[in-house]
């Protein structure tokens, strides 16, 4: 068929890919479907947002972004998931959903994702400094965001998997989305940011062993997505704050969300809990986004309430 776009839940798919599929909504969608590039990666490609909205003036936001991690192809499978089935059938979608504004940015690292396509099928961070002299590139991105940066669970050497870089926001592609969010007149009620592997479902705090005054409220939506995800495709997920549940870890998108005052604020960790890993086979796409995607459905009825 000729969509008009190479987009599809049955392979992972290129960066061009992608953001083909995202401009092809807006120009068939144009009174819902609307992209912006909030800012470029340190390469220069854009990051391109995604907002799904019929601008009713009483709308919830809620944030969604994917691909913070180059090797975790599964999250901008997933997001993208949800942006074509909002996107595609949205007249006979709940008021639930038609009542929010949805912003997707489905790959927030475009220059690691490319590069574990054409160089290093595991590389995790982003490409800074990846044309200099130095032996070792990239700042992972979910070790730079403001919030209490520096702290647990990030490294300062540039050789480490968990480097934090330079300073809080050091990188274009983390301080996009605090511009973004900073410039937005949304108020944003949820902030979910996808990766993998593990299947967790991760509140704040990250930076530390300590929970938010309102974590019973995070834990009881969290239980409730992870019910309707194991109702929908059998995969089990775990609930709990991230650094109760897997490590403490200063930086993290999630904590800074929190911290911006955005109630709903959850790391999600895909599918698997390591047979394959990163390296998810594709049979595993269409399942465990129709599981996040029963999720997404529970957590915008909470937004709604
Ligand atoms: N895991 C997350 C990481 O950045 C995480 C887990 C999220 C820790 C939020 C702390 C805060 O390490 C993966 N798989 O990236
Ligand atoms: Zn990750």
């Amino acid at each position: 068929a000729h969509w008009g776009h190479r987009m599809n839940w049955k392979q992972y798919h290129r960066l061009e890919d992608i953001h083909g599929f995202l401009d092809y909504l807006a120009k068939t969608y144009p009174a819902l479907v609307s992209v912006k590039t909030i800012g470029k990666s340190h390469q220069g490609r854009e990051l391109k947002l995604l907002r799904i909205s019929d601008g009713k003036p009483t709308n919830k936001a809620v944030f969604i972004d994917g691909g913070i991690h180059a090797r975790e192809w599964i999250s901008p499978a997933t997001v993208t998931y949800f942006i074509n089935q909002f996107a595609e059938n949205f007249d006979v979608e709940s008021d639930d959903i038609k009542n929010i504004d949805w912003y997707f940015l489905p790959v927030v690292n475009p220059d690691g994702y490319e590069f574990t396509h054409v160089g290093d099928r595991l590389w995790r961070k982003n490409r800074r400094n990846s044309l200099s002299g130095r032996a070792c590139s990239g700042v992972d991105l979910n070790r730079n965001f403001g919030y209490r940066w520096g702290g647990k669970g990030t490294s300062n050497n540039q050789c480490s998997e968990i480097y934090r870089g330079p300073r809080a926001f050091s990188e274009p592609e983390s301080r996009a989305i605090s511009d973004f969010f900073k410039n937005s007149a949304a108020n944003f009620t949820a902030y979910l940011t996808y990766h993998s592997y593990g299947q967790y479902l991760l509140y704040p705090w990250g930076y530390d062993n300590v929970v938010p005054p309102d974590y019973k409220q995070l834990d009881a939506l969290g239980k409730k997505m992870a019910a309707v995800i194991e109702s929908t495709s059998g995969y089990k997920y775990t609930v709990g704050s991230s650094s109760n549940t897997l490590y403490p870890a200063a930086g993290g998108s999630d904590d800074w969300a929190k911290a911006q005052g955005v109630k709903y604020s959850y790391t999600v960790e895909l599918s698997d809990t390591g047979r394959y890993g990163f390296v998810l086979p594709t049979t595993y796409i269409e399942p465990v986004a129709k599981g996040s995607l029963a999720a997404l459905r529970v957590l915008a009825e909470q937004v709604n309430k």
